[in-house]
């Protein structure tokens, strides 16, 4: 299914909410005494965030505000909404496109259409609102295992982990790199299973040149803020399947189902008119997002090629990409563990996250619930100890990136800072420059 592109396409995106010459480096490192752990000055005046928001033309964005303002329509399925789901839908080639407030709420409503209950499989190794979303509904996430190649859900681990009371799988396209898609189809049609996908990193990628958002029974999109794609706060199902698609629509209406006739105990999972704009203007920078987030991927994966112990995770360019994360990964033997390396970095400014560790089976409620969960994943574990995202988007530039790599070049020499890591690795340093 080929996708339908977005009629206008401006070319980069104007905004960046950290002006440049803060972001820009203010010191070179050229060895460990040049480093802010070693009570040097950081390297960055303004913290570098992963998730700074992608915005796209301000004027397009505050017109179409401008418009919602004076028809007085703000919410409950207004135009600017009705727009935004005919113009997703159309760019992933799918029928139907439900817009929704949030991704969370997207994850629960699809659930909830589809009828999943007793266990739904779903990896550990992603954000926390894969399996919250499940468990909200007192429904099971039966945590299996992920490929440490991909990152993503390996599908004999999901075929280990079927009992008689699994009624679906969740896969998650982590990173906007494909789930094993025609694996987990073959599973689901061999168990009679639901499939659907938690696609919040996809938007904008393809699978076998297809468009995520048009695989299993349906998929979910996050257009948080911190998304390469955001609406502020929102999300959408997309899906093919007329009944599911009106089965959501009118959960995320209360049940409404016309003036005064409630059918259904449904929710309020709306999208606003503002959130809706702000997508339609993204839409239009979209093309310019990734050209950025590209470069900024080719920045980081030169120059750790030259940093043995260091890999970013590949993007297939095959493919059509988002490339909105930056992944590193970090080998066990490399002279700095995973942990001090983000304290280095916080230290420089540089606010890298340690996504998704320690993985949803340690956080809680399933830490208590399943104690001994983590001895079906040990490629969850592995993966989720080695890797660091890096910032990227339109608010950083070559410069910025030139700078952090740097810090790396010192690491990698061995020579940098054998202090241990604080007490709190888990919360490394991060209030600090929040
Ligand atoms: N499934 C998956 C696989 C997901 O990744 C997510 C969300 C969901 C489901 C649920 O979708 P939503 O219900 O959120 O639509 C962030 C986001 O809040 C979350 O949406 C996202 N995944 C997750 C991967 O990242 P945190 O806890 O890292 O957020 P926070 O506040 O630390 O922000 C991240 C970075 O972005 C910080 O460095 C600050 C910066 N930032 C943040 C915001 C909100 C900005 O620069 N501007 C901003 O407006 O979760």
């Amino acid at each position: 299914m080929q996708s339908a592109r977005p009629s206008a396409m401006p070319s980069a995106p104007t905004q960046s909410s950290t002006p440049a010459s803060q972001s820009r480096p203010m010191k070179t490192i050229a060895s460990a005494k040049d480093l802010a752990v070693n009570g040097a000055p950081p390297m960055f005046a303004d913290p570098l965030h992963v998730g700074r928001p992608n915005i796209g033309d301000p004027e397009g964005f505050l017109r179409r505000a401008s418009d919602i303002l004076r028809r007085g329509w703000l919410s409950n399925n207004g135009p600017v909404a009705q727009e935004f789901e005919r113009r997703i839908a159309e760019f992933i080639g799918v029928k139907h496109c439900v817009a929704m407030c949030n991704g969370t709420i997207g994850l629960e409503i699809a659930t909830r259409a589809l009828d999943l209950k007793g266990e739904v499989i779903v990896p550990s190794y992603t954000f926390v609102a894969t399996a919250h979303a499940l468990q909200w509904q007192e429904i099971t996430p039966i945590f299996a295992d992920i490929d440490p190649s991909t990152q993503n859900l390996d599908p004999a681990a999901v075929s280990r982990m079927i009992t008689p009371k699994t009624t679906g799988i969740i896969g998650v396209h982590l990173w906007g790199r494909p789930a094993p898609v025609d694996e987990l189809q073959a599973i689901a049609r061999k168990h009679s299973l639901r499939l659907m996908f938690d696609a919040s990193h996809g938007f904008g990628c393809t699978h076998g040149g297809t468009p995520l958002g048009s695989f299993g029974d349906c998929e979910v999109f996050s257009f948080h803020a911190t998304k390469f794609f955001n609406t502020f706060e929102g999300g959408a199902v997309v899906t093919n399947d007329d009944r599911l698609a009106e089965k959501m629509r009118l959960m995320r209406n209360f049940g409404f189902a016309g003036y005064d006739n409630v059918i259904y105990p449904g929710t309020n999972g709306k999208m606003t008119e503002i959130a809706a704009a702000m997508g339609l203007t993204n839409l239009e920078a979209m093309d310019g997002f990734v050209a950025v987030n590209r470069s900024h991927y080719r920045q980081y994966r030169a120059a750790f090629a030259k940093m043995p112990g260091l890999a970013v995770l590949e993007y297939d360019e095959a493919q059509r990409n988002n490339f909105q994360y930056v992944v590193l990964e970090v080998a066990p033997d490399f002279p700095v563990s995973r942990d001090r390396i983000i304290e280095v970095l916080h230290a420089e400014g540089v606010l890298a996250r340690r996504y998704f560790w320690p993985g949803c089976h340690n956080m809680e409620p399933y830490r208590s619930f399943y104690p001994h969960a983590g001895l079906v994943l040990p490629n969850t574990k592995r993966v989720a100890e080695r890797v660091v995202v890096l910032p990227t988007g339109s608010a950083m530039h070559a410069d910025a990136i030139r700078g952090i790599t740097s810090i790396f070049g010192v690491l990698a020499s061995g020579t940098a800072t054998s202090a241990p890591a604080s007490a709190a690795a888990g919360t490394a340093a991060a209030p600090a420059f929040r």
